[in-house]
């Protein structure tokens, strides 16, 4: 790793409530970590199972995670399937969703994938 090592998790947005999950400054309940990753359950569920995979580390949404840390981009998926096999709907089905920008609905912008399952999910998305 180097000082510009995007994926370290110092490089954070002060004002970004997402970053403060990960500074354990905002309390979550986390269920999957590794060192550049967390995982938390969504504070407003949709489905039995619905966590957020982040990055530790902040970047704005999956394009630009990709463009600057695409190894990272990597860890996110790879934790996303664990939490899913963890959750236990590896084998019944799961989406994994990340909404980009304003008409998408994307209310934090710190990248998150929502790992959804535990029912039978409705498609085309609204
Ligand atoms: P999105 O709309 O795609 O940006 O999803 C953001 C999600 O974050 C939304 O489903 C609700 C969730 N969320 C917002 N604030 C908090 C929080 O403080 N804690 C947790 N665990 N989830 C949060």
């Amino acid at each position: 790793m180097t000082d510009n090592d995007a994926t370290r998790p110092a490089q954070r947005d002060p004002d970004c409530l997402f970053c403060k999950i990960v500074a354990r400054e905002v309390p979550a309940d986390v269920v999957h970590e590794t060192e550049t990753t967390l995982a938390f359950r969504d504070i407003q569920p949709q489905a039995p199972t619905h966590v957020l995979v982040i990055p530790k580390a902040h970047h704005r949404d999956a394009v630009a995670t990709a463009l600057a840390a695409p190894a990272l981009l990597t860890d996110v998926v790879v934790a996303a399937g664990e939490v899913a096999r963890q959750e236990g709907v590896a084998d019944s089905g799961y989406r994994i969703v990340t909404n980009t920008g304003r008409d998408a609905q994307q209310s934090v912008d710190h990248l998150h994938l929502h790992v959804v399952g535990g029912r039978g999910l409705q498609w085309p998305p609204g």
